[in-house]
């Protein structure tokens, strides 16, 4: 452990005891950082020194153009607005809340520099969301988009940060961009060390009580000298596009920390519904997408609509990419979609291929610089082709803030990530479902997104989710809950057809006995099918 810039040490005092630690192994030699490390130095003001000030780094929604020399001083003027006139001191926390845009990342890395740590909060979230968050990272500062304030203001009092500041307001020039203009642009990076917390990412609590996951400053490089330079292999041209919110770690390393790290330009943008995504790539016409499953899925249905031939490599994480989506995007665009499992935990994605290595239908090998393998209950390891328990381990790793549940995600010094997988001989990881999303019925076991598979290979189906439901004699049966593609309309005999095509396609006794219709499917922000919600349904 190198000596700590923070004199605020909450956030060290609250890592678990280091027996609980994942074991981190750095196998690559690009993977050795300095002892002193502040990555926003290295995302941003390395390419200055470089000479690259004039390069495009960030690209707004509404074509709003930033080089890396009018990032870093706007970053430069938020630190000395944090930390000279917010008394911010290295170690605080601060709340980051707005949508994806320019300022936002302009307020991500000045907390960073500043040797602050950022807690960044999904827009939708609400003044319940927030309280919690803010109360568990003793959060102090804010810095909030004027058109999210209202859950601020209504915070419980003891729930406040002490210090907020508002920006990038519509109407009339917000509290933050009034203070950068009597500030200067000149800011000298906190010396922070590698090890210094930088980030506490929230998990998305979809079965519980969110996790805080802490990171390090040297963790935001580690995703990029895994994943990115190993599979992606972006260059400096490249112009990047993701559509999850910067709080959402998928969406921190493809908008932002991936271009940045080779000198590329980052597109971001506030709304990113499929239709909204499609315009902008056919308006900015980006190299790179990173996006969720049922996007890939959204866009095919409408290919015809956007000119989307600007794009050479597009990212699938967040949940399952089945075989079919794979292969309709592949028919319909000549590329394959490169599949990455990845976690708020872990930081980024750390299984994955990507060109010829891709082998449709499996997620892919462990990403360089990490290791994986599927274990039994007891944490041995199982033999190629058994479903266990996917364990995992690399330069980052599961480091929960004050959290009991440390014990149950790393364990023997392996990240256990809740998903079970099987490995074949060649070394790729086929998933088969989130362990609590297997399905119990009669005695076999049944995964869920096994069943969506197949089910979505059938030309009526546009998005489904699959769980159990409770049944006196089975235990459970499958159920599934189907959204039908556009000119495809709910019947007994539709039914019957979709039950055919998957006892046709997988093992018969995984057929849905019951299929419902839907509008649409529950999901979180971070683009995951609800199934506890379908399973709620199911029960009630
Ligand atoms: C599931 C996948 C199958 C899986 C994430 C990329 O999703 C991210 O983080 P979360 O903490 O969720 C982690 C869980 O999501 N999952 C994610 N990707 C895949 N399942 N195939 C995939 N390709 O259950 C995992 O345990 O929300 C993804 C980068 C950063 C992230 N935080």
């Amino acid at each position: 452990m190198q000596h700590s810039a923070h004199q605020d040490s909450f956030a060290r005092d609250n890592l678990p005891p280091r027996s609980q630690w994942p074991e981190m192994i750095f196998t690559l030699p690009e993977l050795h950082y300095p002892e002193r490390l502040n990555c926003a130095d290295h995302f941003i003001d390395r390419h200055l020194r470089q000479g690259l000030s004039d390069v495009t780094a960030i690209i707004g929604p509404d074509g709003a153009t930033w080089s890396y020399a009018d990032l870093a001083s706007h970053v430069n003027r938020i630190c000395n607005v944090l930390v000279g006139r917010l008394g911010l001191v290295p170690g605080n926390r601060v709340l980051l809340r707005a949508a994806n845009t320019p300022m936002m990342v302009a307020c991500y890395f000045a907390v960073l520099k500043a040797g602050g740590v950022v807690v960044a909060s999904m827009p939708l979230l609400r003044a319940k969301e927030l309280s919690f968050m803010i109360t568990k990272a003793q959060i102090s500062h804010a810095l909030c988009d004027q058109r999210l304030v209202a859950e601020m203001d209504i915070l419980p009092q003891d729930s406040r940060p002490a210090h907020r500041l508002t920006f990038h307001s519509l109407s009339e020039p917000a509290e933050l961009e009034a203070s950068m203009a009597e500030v200067p642009d000149v800011f000298t990076a906190c010396d922070t060390a590698q090890d210094d917390v930088c980030l506490i990412g929230f998990t998305s609590g979809t079965t519980g009580v969110p996790k805080g996951t802490m990171h390090f400053h040297r963790d935001m490089l580690a995703i990029c000298d895994t994943f990115s330079r190993h599979v992606l292999k972006p260059t400096a041209t490249d112009l990047f596009l993701g559509s999850a919110p910067l709080a959402f770690t998928f969406g921190l390393g493809g908008s932002v920390l991936f271009p940045f790290h080779v000198g590329a330009a980052g597109l971001v943008l506030e709304r990113t519904s499929p239709p909204d995504l499609m315009a902008a790539i056919a308006q900015f016409r980006p190299s790179i997408l990173f996006t969720a499953p049922t996007t890939y899925r959204f866009m095919l249905a409408r290919l015809g609509e956007a000119d989307l031939s600007s794009l050479c490599k597009c990212v699938s994480a967040g949940e399952a990419l089945p075989k079919a989506t794979s292969d309709a995007w592949f028919e319909a665009t000549g590329m394959r979609l490169i599949d990455g499992i990845g976690g708020t935990e872990m930081l980024h994605i750390f299984i994955s291929a990507a060109g010829d290595d891709i082998r449709p239908g499996a997620t892919g090998r462990a990403v360089p610089g990490f290791e994986a393998k599927v274990v039994d209950e007891d944490g041995n390891t199982l033999p190629s082709g058994v479903l266990g328990r996917l364990a995992v381990r690399g330069p980052t790793g599961c480091r929960y803030l004050a959290d009991d549940r440390q014990a149950k995600f790393v364990q023997g010094g392996w990240n256990l990530t809740g998903d079970t997988y099987t490995m074949d001989e060649d070394g790729y990881f086929w998933y088969g479902a989130r362990s609590d999303d297997m399905i119990v019925s009669s005695g076999y076991n049944i995964a869920g997104p096994e069943v969506e598979a197949a089910l979505l290979q059938h030309e009526a189906v546009l998005e489904c989710g699959v769980v159990g439901a409770p049944d006196a004699e089975r235990g459970h049966v499958v159920r599934a809950y189907v959204v039908l593609r556009p000119g495809f309309s709910p019947s007994a005999e539709l039914t019957a057809y979709l039950q055919k095509h998957v006892r046709d396609s997988v093992a018969p006794y995984k057929y849905p006995r019951q299929i419902e219709y839907l509008q649409i499917l529950p999901r979180t922000e971070t683009g995951k099918v609800q199934r506890f919600k379908l399973r709620e349904m199911a029960a009630g």
